[in-house]
Parts: C-alpha cells; sequence; structure tokens
C-alpha cells in the first residue's frame, strides 16, 4: 500500500458539487482508501484564464501502482465531462498526483512530485491543511514554501454542512425529559 496525496481542481459547472461528488467516487474504489480531505477552496486561476476555481486535496492508502492510480483520476475526469480543448482550459475536474510515497517519478505520463505544486497555494494551502508537517520529496517541508506563495489569492469556503465541527452539548434529558417521578 502506498499513501498517495491528489490535487483536485475545477472552475466550470457545478464546481463545488464535482469536488464532493469525485471524492465520493474515489473513496468507493475498492483500490484505494481516503484517509483525509481538505476543505474546499476557492483560488484564483494561475497561469490560467476564466473563472475562479475551487480546489481541495484529499490524502489517501492505495494498492493502486503510480500508473493505474493515474489512470482512475483521468476515468473519474472523464465520467464528470472534461475535456482538453487547450493547455489549462477551464475544466469540470481536473486531478492530479501531487505525491506517490516518496517516488520520484519522470515519465513520459507521469510527474510525481508533481513539478508545479510546490509553487502553488491552491495545492500547499489545503495540503497543510491536512497535514502540517508534510514533507515533498526533494522539496522539504510544504509548510516552508508557504511565504513564497502568499500573494495568491486562495479562501477557504465554509462547509455546508451544519453537522460539521465541534458537536454542542446535547443535553438528552431536557430532550426526552424523564417522567415524574423517575430519577434522570
Ligand atoms: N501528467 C504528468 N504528471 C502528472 C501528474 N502528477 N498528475 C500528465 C496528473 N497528470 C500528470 O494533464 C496533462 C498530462 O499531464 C496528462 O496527460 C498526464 O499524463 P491534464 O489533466 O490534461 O492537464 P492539467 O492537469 O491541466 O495539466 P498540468 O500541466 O498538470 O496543469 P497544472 O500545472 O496542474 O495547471 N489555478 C487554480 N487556481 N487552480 C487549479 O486547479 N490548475 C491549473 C492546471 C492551472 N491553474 C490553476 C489550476
Ligand atoms: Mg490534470
Amino acid at each position: 500500500m502506498t499513501v498517495a496525496w491528489l490535487g483536485i481542481g475545477a472552475n466550470l459547472g457545478d464546481a463545488r458539487q464535482t469536488l464532493k461528488d469525485a471524492v465520493v467516487c474515489l473513496a468507493q474504489q475498492h483500490t484505494l482508501a481516503v484517509l483525509a480531505k481538505s476543505s474546499i477552496y476557492r483560488t484564483a486561476p494561475i497561469d490560467a484564464d476564466g473563472d475562479d476555481y475551487l480546489n481541495c486535496v484529499v490524502k489517501l492508502d492505495t494498492s493502486l501502482g503510480a500508473p493505474e492510480l493515474l489512470a482512475l483520476c483521468q476515468r473519474i475526469e472523464h465520467h464528470f465531462g472534461r475535456e482538453r480543448p487547450f493547455r489549462n482550459a477551464p475544466r469540470t475536474l481536473d486531478i492530479d498526483i501531487l505525491l506517490f510515497g516518496d517516488a520520484v517519478i519522470d515519465t513520459a505520463d507521469l510527474t510525481v512530485p508533481h513539478p508545479r505544486m510546490t509553487a502553488r497555494a491552491f495545492v500547499l494551502v489545503p495540503a497543510v491543511e491536512i497535514e502540517p508537517d508534510l514533507v515533498i520529496p526533494g522539496h522539504g517541508p510544504a509548510s516552508a514554501l508557504l511565504p513564497a506563495v502568499a500573494d495568491q489569492r486562495i479562501e477557504k469556503l465554509k462547509p455546508l454542512c451544519q453537522c460539521f465541527g465541534a458537536a454542542p452539548a446535547i443535553d438528552r434529558a431536557q430532550d426526552n425529559p424523564a417522567p415524574d417521578g423517575i430519577g434522570r
């Protein structure tokens, strides 16, 4: 099993829903287990035109090799209507492999660590949210790279789910008062 990190982004269609659905899709694969998912962030397009992106990062454990994980990411992108009219075109869904264990891969189809992840707030900020001590092979601690990307606009979205965060203390006795005469 290998711990891998994926960067997920979208800026076409209902990007927020697509990001959530893509994580559910990953979690349903029997070849991997999702270990952690960052918050969703609204981010300024970097080296790209178009609308703001929504981005998140997922940490997972997988029995797949790196090429098979890339193929899975591309199948999921395709399922969500990904088209590639030109480089860095707006997209319904992009899933990139950021890290694959401590592997350093440089083949025609796959470069890991992702070559541009160290210069991008939309990757570094969510990754450090999940794991403050994350180390990027060949680059050192991810948190040390944050000052250099501080000028890139990024905003954490509030979760829509009201169940998120610390649960309020439930006074079960008040919800369900004990009948008179019966001790609580
Ligand atoms: N490929 C090589 N290495 C990898 C890898 N580690 N993970 C190859 C995934 N794919 C990898 O990918 C093009 C080719 O890269 C694939 O055929 C694969 O074999 P793609 O998904 O068609 O295009 P891409 O991901 O847009 O390409 P690239 O070059 O990775 O783009 P970037 O650098 O990731 O930029 N701004 C914001 N705010 N948020 C974003 O998410 N994304 C981009 C894309 C630009 N600006 C952005 C965002
Ligand atoms: Mg991609």
